[in-house]
């Protein structure tokens, strides 16, 4: 395997690239390769989404400052294509994963699109290839699961006949080419020439800190970063709670804490959505191997799970002030997505708040500008009338509303708000409810 002959390839942009999985991750990184001068072949098992990006057209919803331009230019100079047949990626020189790696209900890795990936590329793959996973995955599956099915698919034994790296994404919804060419990045190589590799591959788009390590340390970084997040989002929450019934105002609390040193207190709210930190938590425990007992981790995921559950219990508690019935209440949920000015619903936590307030007998209407099935039934009229609004998600047409006109709207005046999007509400006179704001003196 000719190590000065490829990194040189790399190093030129003469290597050809392949990207498996044109998803929110595959598409921006397939298209900034292309924009770097290489000639990108990007792969996805959905046809539909092929021709869509094949005629230049980018199939991700949602605000994508620039990616709509950039595919639309890479693809026109020809660039990029895309394609549903791994027999394409038989000459690529270094081929990007970036397939998506949920877990189940017992939290365990469901790697059924890594392992397809994983197997039809070994078939295909040449020897002396580059093989990157950018998915997000448990500590130990490149070791355990990525290379012992590419050496059987491929019949090629890493670190001889082809390099093997972890490489985690770290973008989010809204910011995918800016976060890819801003943040740091982890290349965890097999290898310290695999490593060396792609760091040369990525220096091309990435302007941030490009830090060598092993694959391990790689899995277990970004698998920390986001249990991390999490367990301070849950610290966030358990100490709204208790702010409420202790009769403190939570966000007032946050800000006196975070000014003293060394504290970053998250901040509190109606719970945890997205492709990231709901699952990445999981991913960091299986790399304990059942070997350790871990508490906190569970109990953060558990905290965050319970936060929608707490605003159904808020909505209860301001029906039953203002006197309406959960049968006869009209409530309004505002907020599908599971971030603000997002069409992303994964994980969302507005789901298991619908399903609490439907076992409660509630039928709540769903608002969402972003989002679809949502957005139909214009602001106004989903608000006339209502006699609850719970705010889930701080959408800027939410932030923007005028609430005494709101309040007009509605038939009872009740706001629960999920993340402090309207701290004033009480004195415009509503009934109002927040996650983490006093519920009344005892
Ligand atoms: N959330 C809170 N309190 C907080 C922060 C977030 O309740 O203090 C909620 C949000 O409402 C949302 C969920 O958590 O429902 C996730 O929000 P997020 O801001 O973490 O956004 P994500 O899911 O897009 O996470 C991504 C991750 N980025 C990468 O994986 C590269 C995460 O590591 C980043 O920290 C995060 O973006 C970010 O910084 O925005």
């Amino acid at each position: 395997m000719d190590f000065v002959l490829l990194k040189e390839r790399i190093t030129r942009c003469q290597a050809t690239v392949g990207v498996i999985g044109l998803g929110y991750v595959g598409l921006p990184v397939a298209c900034m390769f292309a924009d770097a001068g290489f000639q990108v072949i990007g792969l996805d098992v959905k046809q539909d989404r092929v021709a869509q990006i094949n005629k230049g057209q980018s199939p991700i919803q949602g605000k994508e400052p620039g990616l709509g331009e950039l595919l639309a230019r890479v693809v026109a100079e020809g660039r990029l294509r895309a394609t549903t047949d791994y027999a394409d990626l038989a000459q690529a020189d270094v081929i990007s994963i970036n397939v998506q790696t949920p877990v189940d209900k017992e939290h365990k890795p469901r790697y059924v699109a890594l392992e397809a990936a994983c197997r039809s590329l070994g078939a295909v793959m040449k020897r002396g290839a580059l093989v990157i996973v950018e998915s997000t995955i448990a500590p130990g599956t490149m070791d355990h699961i990525v290379r012992p099915i590419l050496e059987e698919t491929s019949g090629l034994k890493v670190n001889e006949d082809f390099y093997l790296v972890a490489c985690p994404e770290r973008v989010m919804p809204g910011k995918l080419l800016t976060n890819l060419r801003t943040m740091n990045r982890v290349v965890g190589g097999s290898s310290p020439e695999a490593t060396e590799l792609a760091i040369a591959f990525y220096r091309h788009v990435v302007e941030a800190d490009l830090d060598p390590a092993d694959c391990i340390t790689a899995e277990l970084v970004k698998t920390a970063e986001n249990a991390y997040r999490d367990v301070q989002i849950a610290f966030a929450n358990e100490v709204a709670l208790i702010c409420e019934v202790a009769g403190a105002n939570v966000w007032r609390v946050r800000e006196l804490v975070n000014k003293c040193p060394y504290r970053d207190m998250h901040m509190p709210g109606a719970g945890v959505g997205g492709h990231c930190i709901p699952k990445d938590p999981w991913l960091l425990a299986q790399g304990a191997r059942g070997q350790i007992p871990l508490r906190l981790i569970p109990a953060a995921r558990a905290v965050n799970d319970a936060m929608p559950l707490h605003v159904a219990d808020l909505v209860v508690d301001a029906l039953q002030e203002a006197g309406r019935s959960l049968a006869e209440a009209r409530v309004v949920i505002l907020g599908y997505a599971y971030l603000e000015d997002s069409d992303d619903t994964r994980n969302t936590p507005t789901r298991p708040l619908l399903e609490r307030l439907w076992e409660l007998g509630v039928r709540p209407l769903v608002h969402d500008p972003y989002v679809p099935e949502y957005r139909s039934i214009p602001l106004e009229q989903a608000i006339r009338g209502a006699d609850c609004l719970v705010l889930m998600v701080r959408h800027q047409p939410y932030l923007a509303m005028d609430l005494l006109q709101v309040r007009d709207w509605m038939r009872t005046p009740v706001l629960v708000d999920g993340r402090n999007a309207f701290p004033m509400a009480a004195e415009q006179g509503f009934i109002y409810r927040g996650v983490g704001w006093p519920v009344g003196k005892e």
